[in-house]
């Protein structure tokens, strides 16, 4: 069995991408599982550049090929923000969960409270960064269009989830099963993309 191990911290990532890479013959481990890993500083600019950073820095800790995503949303009225910055649109300094995803989607609905429903479109961008413990990185992106609700609605996925509702449909990601977001997120998308990729590093590593 080989290994491919999830550089992330997001138990909300973990779930979507363990699913949706459930058929690949490689065993998956979340970062969570190992002890002693150093924190990695996101700051990068771009998607790009933090989901390279943050798949290396795993795989050279773990000595694994390692999987990152890098995501956030992308509001029109508010020229791409929050961005790469999605995770802490509300403060940095707030920790990680719902009271962190609310505290979001909150200041976005406040900034978008006189911005008309055809104002309101936006898309969620993902990229996806696979790398090796000898530094070759390859990355897929995967972008669901859609647009930002007027109110909260939905319990499940995490983050934006509850105000995105993604083109062609009439419920938020939040409000939808999860196979459901699954067929059709960023993330998702990213991943199809990056199964090609994937399978290449297990073969060099052979
Ligand atoms: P890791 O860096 O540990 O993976 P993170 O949550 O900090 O976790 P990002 O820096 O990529 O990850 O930030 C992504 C943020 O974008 C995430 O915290 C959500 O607020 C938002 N986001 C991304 N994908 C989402 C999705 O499918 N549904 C809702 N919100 C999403």
């Amino acid at each position: 069995m080989r290994r491919l191990v999830l550089a992330t911290k997001n138990p909300g990532k973990v779930v979507e991408i363990e699913d949706i890479l459930r058929s690949l013959p490689i065993e998956i481990v979340a970062i969570s599982a190992y002890k002693d890993i150093p924190e990695i500083e996101e700051n990068g600019e771009t998607f790009e550049d933090n989901a390279a950073h943050k798949a290396l820095a795993t795989a050279k800790a773990t000595g694994e090929v390692a999987l990152a995503d890098d995501s956030g949303l992308e509001v029109d009225a508010l020229r791409g923000a929050p961005g790469v910055r999605s995770a802490r649109f509300a403060g940095e300094d707030l920790p990680r969960g719902r009271e962190r995803d609310r505290a979001n989607y909150e200041k976005l609905l406040s900034l978008l409270k006189d911005v008309e429903d055809a104002e309101r479109t936006a898309r969620f961008r993902c990229v996806v960064a696979i790398a090796d413990p000898y530094g070759k990185v390859r990355m897929s992106e995967g972008v669901c269009e859609g647009k930002i609700a007027f109110t909260p609605c939905g319990c499940g996925g995490f983050g934006y989830d509850p105000i995105f509702i993604p083109h062609g449909h009439t419920r938020s990601f939040a409000a939808m099963p999860q196979d459901v977001k699954n067929a059709m997120s960023h993330r998702a998308r990213a991943l199809k993309a990056a199964l090609p990729l994937i399978a290449e590093f297990f073969q060099l590593l052979r």
